[in-house]
């Protein structure tokens, strides 16, 4: 699997994942491996982490994150290079950036000043899957707020798609927080970047700082909080995600592989990929506490301070949820609160997905990281449901209230994109609300 970050929120979140990662499987602050550390797969022989990492020709047991940073503006790459706990683990080829700036405007980012990364993207990333021996897919990392991560993110993904069609694209995305000030032209941003993840993504992970802020102040009584406990958050709910591709599969019992998610039928339209997390517990480091009964810790991922995107999911329906479980769990422990999920109808899933609950369980429990203490058991739950229709239409608001007068819609159409382009971004962003809403309203 190859990570791609870009833009500053999506450098600083890849780096944190990485860092996790180092934690999980015994690899130093330098990419050494410690082949002393039992378990964790530190001393296995097949090693299944370099499926995020790239050997060492040169140094015996170094490890190299499958890696690319990229950005628009130097500031967070060198802030990486230079201060970054980590920073001697990569590979400087790896980091690619030019200086002008997306200015907060995806046609910046995905145009004019974006352009001049393209070529090195793309060499880049042939080298790199090159270099892989039986090459999964993407994970895309990057806020759709800004320009960069936007516009930028946008080209890389569209290169994917184009490129790399058979290949599974995960792009995790930080969406505009809807009661939080993000920057003014924000929804201009999200609504653009929108159209090439229905075009070129398989999976979207929702995510906004608003959700997972009051998750962090409300779990762990923090007043306040960085946004590296943020990333380290978001790192966490990723570890799950990609823990079956990084630990023997004698470490989990009815793994979830990523790659196999596109086969499974969590998608059973193809445009309608957008994905919300839950993820629980969220216990304060060094805070005592007790083992979650399993039972519990189902109950808590439904609620809503278990969900990283801030949206209202109390009359939704479920098209289908997968739920990546870690920890000491058996899966018989599972069944009876599951059923009893439905048969309470906690959730209520679409008539013609009555059973969509998909459960994969890694026997590696999280570990400390960032605020966050190491649980016994812990869960992220994906879900592909009907209440992401109010993001989208949040979103399709704060673009009419702009695009009305125009507002701010030169500083777009000066930077390489057609003016029609702004109104079939609209067209097509109040079409996809009205797909999931139709889901809503048919079953
Ligand atoms: N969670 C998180 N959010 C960030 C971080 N840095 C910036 N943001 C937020 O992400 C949004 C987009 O900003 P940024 O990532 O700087 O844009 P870009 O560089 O143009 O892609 C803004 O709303 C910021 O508040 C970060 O490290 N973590
Ligand atoms: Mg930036």
């Amino acid at each position: 699997m190859i990570s791609i970050n870009v833009g500053q929120s999506g450098n600083r979140i890849g780096s944190r994942c990485f860092e996790l990662y180092c934690l999980e499987h015994a690899i130093g602050k330098d990419g050494i491996l410690d082949t002393n550390i039992q378990g964790t797969n530190g001393n296995s022989n097949d090693l299944v982490f370099r499926n995020f990492f790239t050997e060492s020709q040169n140094i015996k047991n170094k490890f190299i994150p499958r890696a690319l940073f990229m950005d628009t503006e130097p500031e967070t790459i060198n802030t990486i290079k230079k201060y970054d706990d980590y920073r001697s683990m990569y590979r400087e080829s790896n980091f690619l950036m030019c200086k002008e700036g997306a200015s907060d405007i995806f046609s910046r980012g995905k145009y004019t000043v974006g352009r001049e990364l393209q070529d090195p993207m793309q060499e880049k990333i042939r080298s790199m899957v090159e270099e892989c021996d039986n090459f999964g897919g993407f994970l895309l990392y990057r806020s759709i707020c800004g320009g960069t991560g936007s516009g930028l993110g946008s080209g890389v993904l569209q290169h994917l798609g184009e490129e790399y069609t058979k290949k599974v694209k995960l792009d995790f995305n930080l969406f505009p927080s809807p009661n939080q000030s993000n920057n003014v032209v924000s929804p201009y941003n999200a609504a653009m970047a929108l159209m090439d993840m229905i075009e070129y993504a398989d999976f979207n992970m929702i995510f906004d700082n608003e959700a997972l802020y009051d998750m962090l102040k409300k779990s762990l009584a923090m007043d306040k909080t960085s946004y590296q406990e943020i990333n380290s958050l978001m790192a966490h709910a990723n570890s799950h995600l990609t823990s079956s591709l990084r630990f023997p599969e004698n470490y989990g019992e009815s793994q979830i592989y990523l790659t196999e998610l596109m086969q499974t039928g969590i998608v059973p339209y193809p445009k309608l990929h957008f994905l919300l997390p839950s993820y629980a517990p969220l216990v304060k480091k060094n805070a005592f506490q007790s083992s979650i009964p399993v039972p519990n810790l189902i109950k808590s991922i439904f609620t809503p301070d278990s969900l990283m995107a801030k949206v209202d999911n109390s009359k939704c329906k479920y098209m289908s949820s997968y739920m990546f479980f870690r920890g000491e769990i058996i899966a018989s422990e599972i069944i009876k609160p599951l059923n009893e999920v439905k048969s309470k109808k906690l959730v209520e899933f679409v008539d013609w997905s009555p059973s969509g609950f998909r459960v994969g369980i890694n026997h590696s429990p999280s570990l400390t990281y960032g605020d966050l203490s190491k649980t016994p058991k812990s869960l992220l739950m994906l879900s592909n449901n009907t209440s992401i229709t109010k993001i989208f239409k949040k979103i399709e608001d704060n673009f009419s209230s702009l695009y009305r007068t125009r507002a701010f819609a030169h500083w777009f159409v000066g930077e390489g994109l057609e003016s029609s382009e702004l109104q079939e971004c609209f067209e097509q962003l109040k079409q996809l609300a009205d797909d999931y809403q139709s889901i809503h309203t048919s079953s």
